[in-house]
C-alpha cells in the first residue's frame, strides 16, 4: 500500500517534471547559446519569416541566405521560410509582429507608413531614381534612423533589402503619355500616398494586399498594377497584362522586420547573430534583386509590349507628381522629408 503510495508520488514527479521540459522547448523561451540538444532541436526558438512574393523571388533567395548565416553561427534557432502571402500579407504580419504571434517578414515599406508616417519618405516618387542613390541613402546614417524609429511599433528593423524601381503593367493600351493613364485602374499598395500619385496622374487606383493582385488582374476588377520587373515576372503578371512601361515612378525598399516581444527574449549575443545575418542576406538580397530587374525585363519583352516614356513626358509626370510631395510633405514630417531629399542630393 505505502510502497504503492511512493511509487505513485514518484511518478507524478517525474511526469510533472517530463511536462516542464516539453514545454520549455515547445515555447521556445530558452536562451541556450548553442551548446548541446542541437540535434534533438530541444530549447531552439523557430522564427517564421513571411513574405508576400513567391519563392522565385530576390526575397526568398535573401530569407534562404538568411537562414544558412544564422544557422551556420548559432544552434539556437529554427528558421522557416514562409512565401508567397501565406502566413499573412504585409500589412497583416506586421500587425502580427506587434502582438507577438509572428516573428518575421519582409515586407515594402509603403505598408509601414500606415503605422509609422515617417517611412513616406520612400513613396515620394520620383526621389531616389538610381540604386546607388539607394544605396547610399538606406545604408548610411539615415537609414539607420529610419530603422529606429520601427521600435515604437513594437518591430525590430534588422536591415534594409530591396523591392525596387516599380513600373506600370496594363491590360488596355500602351502607357507613353500622361493621357494615356486616364481612367486606368490601377491597384496600389496599401497606402496613401500611392494612391494620390496616381489620382493626380489622370487614373483610377484602389489599394489592394499584393496576395489579392493576380487574381484581380485576372478577372478584370483591374487593369493594371506597378511593381519592380523582377517582381512582375516571378509573379507572372505578364500571364494577365499586355502592356509595360518603364515609368520607374518609384524606389521601394524591402525591410527585415522581427517582433519586438520576440527581439526583447532574446540575448545579445543572438540579437548580433540575427542582425549581422540580415545585413549581410540583405546585401546578397540586393545583388539578386539587380540581376533580377535587368534579365526579367528581358523575358517580359518576349510576352509584354514595352513603352519606354521619354524624357519630355517623364518630365510631365514628374510636375503633376509635384502637389503630391508638397501634400504629404507635413503628414510625414517636413524634417524628415528635408533630410531625406539632402541625403538623395549630397
Ligand atoms: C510583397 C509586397 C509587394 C509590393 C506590392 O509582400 O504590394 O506591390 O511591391 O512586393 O511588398
Amino acid at each position: 500500500m505505502r510502497k504503492n503510495k511512493i511509487t505513485g508520488l514518484l511518478l507524478t514527479v517525474v511526469l510533472v517534471a517530463a511536462l516542464f521540459l516539453t514545454a520549455c522547448s515547445s515555447g521556445g523561451t530558452s536562451t541556450k547559446t548553442g551548446s548541446g540538444n542541437e540535434s534533438s532541436g530541444k530549447g531552439k526558438r523557430t522564427l517564421r519569416i513571411s513574405m508576400g512574393v513567391n519563392e522565385e523571388s530576390p526575397s526568398y533567395a535573401g530569407a534562404v541566405k538568411f537562414k544558412e548565416i544564422v544557422e551556420s553561427k548559432t544552434d539556437d534557432f529554427n528558421i522557416e521560410i514562409y512565401h508567397s502571402s501565406q502566413l499573412a500579407d504585409d500589412r497583416g504580419a506586421i500587425e502580427m509582429l506587434q502582438l507577438g504571434t509572428l516573428e518575421m517578414v519582409i515586407p515594402s515599406t509603403s505598408p509601414v507608413v500606415n503605422f509609422i508616417p515617417e517611412f513616406g519618405v520612400f513613396d515620394l516618387p520620383f526621389t531616389i531614381t538610381n540604386e546607388e542613390t539607394a544605396d547610399k541613402v538606406l545604408d548610411g546614417p539615415f537609414g539607420d534612423k529610419m530603422l529606429g524609429l520601427l521600435a515604437a511599433q513594437d518591430l525590430v528593423g534588422l536591415a534594409w533589402w530591396e523591392n525596387g524601381f516599380r513600373n506600370l503593367t496594363n491590360s488596355k493600351h500602351p502607357v507613353e503619355t500622361v493621357e494615356d493613364l486616364k481612367g486606368l485602374k490601377i491597384r496600389t499598395m496599401e497606402n496613401e500616398i500611392h494612391l494620390d500619385l496616381w489620382k493626380s496622374l489622370g487614373a483610377n487606383p484602389t489599394p489592394m494586399a499584393f496576395g489579392e493582385l493576380f487574381v484581380s488582374l485576372q478577372q478584370g476588377v483591374i487593369d493594371g498594377q506597378e511593381n519592380p520587373y523582377a517582381s512582375i515576372y516571378q509573379s507572372k503578371f505578364y500571364e494577365v497584362q499586355k502592356y509595360v512601361s518603364d515609368t520607374n515612378h518609384v524606389y521601394t525598399p524591402f525591410l527585415l522586420l522581427l517582433s519586438k516581444k520576440v527581439w526583447d527574449e532574446l540575448t545579445p549575443e543572438q540579437q548580433v547573430i540575427l542582425k549581422e545575418a540580415g545585413v549581410e542576406a540583405g546585401k546578397y538580397n540586393r545583388q539578386v534583386n539587380r540581376e533580377d530587374n535587368a534579365e526579367s525585363l528581358e523575358k517580359l519583352k518576349e510576352t509584354l509590349t514595352f513603352s519606354e516614356i521619354s524624357p519630355e513626358e517623364l518630365e510631365r509626370f514628374k510636375q503633376l507628381a509635384q502637389p503630391t510631395i508638397e501634400k504629404y510633405k507635413d503628414k510625414i514630417g517636413a524634417g524628415i522629408v528635408d533630410e531625406y531629399m539632402k541625403e538623395i542630393a549630397k
